[in-house]
């Protein structure tokens, strides 16, 4: 009998043993599980700032080694991906580090904290020619990559209208404090800005995907509480990060946006919604109930007429062959898993999982046109790249 040829591997060293490590270093071990991959993912080392943390987060995943110095991690020749998954204010340094030294890099969403940096590492891993990629997860959830089919098939026509909201609750208290472990997301210095960066991110990713370029915006912004304890210097500080924002949009296709993030949406743990208003259809989708995509077409018999709920679980939707048999559900964890082995296949077959940095800087943009017009109230364009 021959034996399968053994694949190359890929030793990954993930910088970040929080929340957004753990999704990440499951997506390295579930992927070769379901997916048929031009290269194994090896677990090499995990980073952590703490030695229990890292040794425990190394034993936990499987990962072969733990550091507590991610330069330390960068130097070492046996690590061909940095992944990075720490607060937006070590994206920029890290990630240039790891290009220059010729490391593949994976970055968490958003990019970075402001549009200069982004641009600095979108030209760090250009100019080391290294294969780069964020993890803008959503794209890859299947409802989510079935509108983006719809759509390219000319299904919804001429679109007028792209509606996107991104709901939580968590941050209502004031006496939740900014800073540190857990809360960096509070901190403007550590995560550049509020909702903004760490949700209307996704929702801008998720749109310029669907429905193309922003050409301008204008913003609402607000700080509901503008004083908490910062948990590293232990004084009450004002609060920089925006709690709150609202912005219109004009995307080049003429069509007209709406975007609305809150973590002061009492009742509401984590609802992204979009909906986009074309001329013969209309789809519409739901974090909450992932599986499913609302689909209105016009061109049903208008007896019968009505909005479908799509169950995204079929063998022929995107994704779901890999996973069970028809008809049950996967979930957020899987679309981490998704974007892993598009990485892993892109890497094969020479074209780059997308969003690169490069992909990724335009919803950096599109964010510091939206900050700047919640800061003076005016429309502003989208700097190109
Ligand atoms: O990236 C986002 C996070 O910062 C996530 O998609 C949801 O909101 C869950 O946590 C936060």
């Amino acid at each position: 009998m021959t034996q399968p040829t053994p694949k190359k591997p890929l030793r990954i060293g993930l910088i970040g043993a929080g929340f957004m490590g753990r999704a990440h270093a499951n997506a390295y071990r579930r992927a070769p599980n379901f997916f048929d991959l031009p290269y194994e993912p090896v677990l090499k080392a995990i980073c952590a700032r703490s030695e229990g943390t890292a040794a425990a987060f190394a034993r936990q995943w499987g990962f072969e080694s733990a550091e507590t110095d991610w330069r330390r991690m960068i130097e070492r020749d046996d690590i061909d991906v940095i992944d990075i998954c720490t607060p937006n204010d070590s994206h920029r340094d890290i990630a240039i580090a790891a290009a220059e030294a010729g490391k593949m890099v994976l970055c968490e969403k958003p990019l970075a904290r402001t549009a200069a940096e982004g641009a600095e590492m979108v030209a760090a891993v250009e100019k080391a020619g290294v294969a780069n990629m964020v993890w803008y997860n959503y794209r890859r959830v299947p409802a989510v990559t079935l509108a983006k089919q719809l759509i390219d098939s000319g299904r919804l026509g001429r679109i007028y209208h792209y509606r996107a909201q991104f709901l939580q609750d968590w941050t209502i208290s004031s006496e939740l404090p900014q800073g540190g472990a857990g809360l960096w997301r509070l901190d403007a210095a550590a995560a550049g800005s509020g909702v903004t960066g760490d949700l209307l991110a996704h929702c801008i990713d998720t749109a310029l995907w669907l429905n193309g370029s922003v050409k301008k915006v204008t913003a609402m912004t607000e700080t509901f509480v503008k004083e908490r304890m910062h948990q590293i210097t232990g004084k009450v500080e004002p609060v920089k990060i925006d709690d709150a924002c609202a912005f219109l949009a004009r995307f080049e296709n003429g069509s007209l946006g709406t975007f609305e993030s809150t973590r002061y949406a009492r009742g509401h743990k984590a609802l992204y919604t979009f909906e986009i208003n074309g001329e013969k259809a209309s789809i519409k989708w739901d974090l909450h109930d992932l599986h499913r995509l609302g689909y209105f077409d016009h061109g049903d018999d208008s007896l019968t007429r009505g909005w479908r709920s799509v169950h995204v679980t079929d063998h022929d939707m995107p994704y779901m062959d890999k996973w069970w048999v028809p008809g049950l559900q996967i979930g957020y964890e899987h679309s981490f898993v998704h974007q892993f082995a598009d990485f892993l296949i892109g890497l094969g077959s020479g074209e780059s999982a997308a969003p690169t940095f490069r992909d990724a800087q335009e919803t950096q943009e599109v964010c510091e046109a939206v900050l700047a017009s919640g800061a003076d109230g005016q429309w502003h364009d989208v700097e190109g790249l």
